[in-house]
């Protein structure tokens, strides 16, 4: 198991590599659409979707994504030899690489990418520079989640775009799972917000994000490194615990929501003491977008906020721990002399 490893971590190198240099020497690779279009071997050829790209040496492609979203490169149809994948970005970093992640030796790499994002794809062959394969490209189609949540089975690693209805704390939680799932929420440009594995119930996921209305995210639905298994994905909007409008104290026992309408304008302190773990709190405003946040602030892990509130006003305060670590606390809320 080490020694295959060890053997693909120097095929992913030598993938990267050799993407790097045919992409410096551009050109004099050979491609053949199957669709019998002339292809100019002098230049690194345009990769689109719904055509068949026959493969005989190894050649780099480029690709444009048309549409955010998760895309399949995969080859079939070998005739003969053993390809192998890889994707370099346009400053020649390695995104993905593969060798035999499809049936028997062909290559598979699913991978999310940026509308307008120009990527090199890498066509080749292990230990040998001709072959006869063939590569292909497809988009997976992203399944809707209902913009009021709902619950969603997912049997394998699934992409879904998610537009709430209303601004506020959603909840994405799995159970009645088998395997180990794992959960990522990603803004629409691709990146990721936040990500859990275990904090759910025994290997279950679960998230708790602000979310604003109208705006597009997507969850990648998935399995711990790779495993498999199935699970029930349920997304709902939660209610935030309401604290008083004249502050006061709250025990936080797991990563908790706070809503708080101070009756006074002037500087007001959210601190967190008698620690297990180390507390984090973010102040967000009542449309989610952060106001300020501290880590360690207070004394020792502790964190401390101060900030001029407005009486009458919505906020929120994301009662945490740093990173996805645990513990507990007593928060409290004051009004502070300025
Ligand atoms: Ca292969
Ligand atoms: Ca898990
Ligand atoms: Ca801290």
């Amino acid at each position: 198991m080490k020694e295959r490893f060890k053997r693909l971590q120097i095929k992913g190198f030598v993938v990267g590599l050799l993407a790097v240099v045919m992409l410096l020497v551009t050109g004099g690779f050979e491609a053949e659409a199957s669709n019998s279009r002339v292809v100019d071997a002098t230049r690194v050829m345009p990769l689109e979707v719904g055509t068949d790209y026959r493969i005989r040496r190894s050649t780099v492609l480029e690709f444009t994504v048309p549409h955010t979203g998760l895309w399949n490169f995969f080859t079939h149809s070998i005739e003969t030899g053993d390809p192998i994948l890889g994707i370099t970005n346009q400053l020649g970093w390695q995104v993905a690489w593969d060798d035999d992640g499809g049936e028997d030796f062909n290559s598979f790499i699913s991978v999310f990418l940026n509308e307008g994002e120009t990527y090199f794809i890498f066509a080749g062959f292990f230990s040998a520079n001709s072959g006869d394969y063939i590569l292909s490209v497809e988009r997976v189609p992203l399944m809707r989640l209902n913009p009021t949540g709902g619950r969603q089975n997912v049997n394998n690693h699934t992409f879904f775009e998610f537009t709430p209805n209303t601004s506020g704390i959603w909840e994405f939680r799995t159970s009645d799972n088998t395997g180990n799932p794992y959960l990522a929420l990603l803004s629409d440009s691709g990146s990721i917000i936040i990500q859990d594995d275990d904090s759910g119930d025994g290997l279950n996921s679960l998230i708790r994000h602000h979310l604003v209305a109208g705006e597009t995210y997507f969850i990648d639905a998935g399995f711990f490194s790779g495993t498999s298994g199935n699970y029930i994905l349920s997304v709902n909007q939660v209610a935030p615990t309401r604290l008083d409008s004249a502050g006061g104290r709250q025990n936080v026992n797991s990563r908790t929501f706070f809503e708080f309408t101070p009756n006074t304008s002037g500087v007001w302190e959210f601190r967190t003491f008698d620690n297990i773990g180390d507390p984090y709190l973010v102040l967000m405003s009542g449309s989610g977008s952060i106001i300020t946040q501290n880590d360690d602030g207070g004394d020792g892990l502790n964190s401390l906020i101060r900030h001029q509130l407005v009486a009458g006003q919505t906020y929120f305060i994301d009662a945490r721990f740093f990173g996805n670590t645990t513990g507990s606390y007593t928060l409290t809320v004051s009004r502070v002399s300025d």
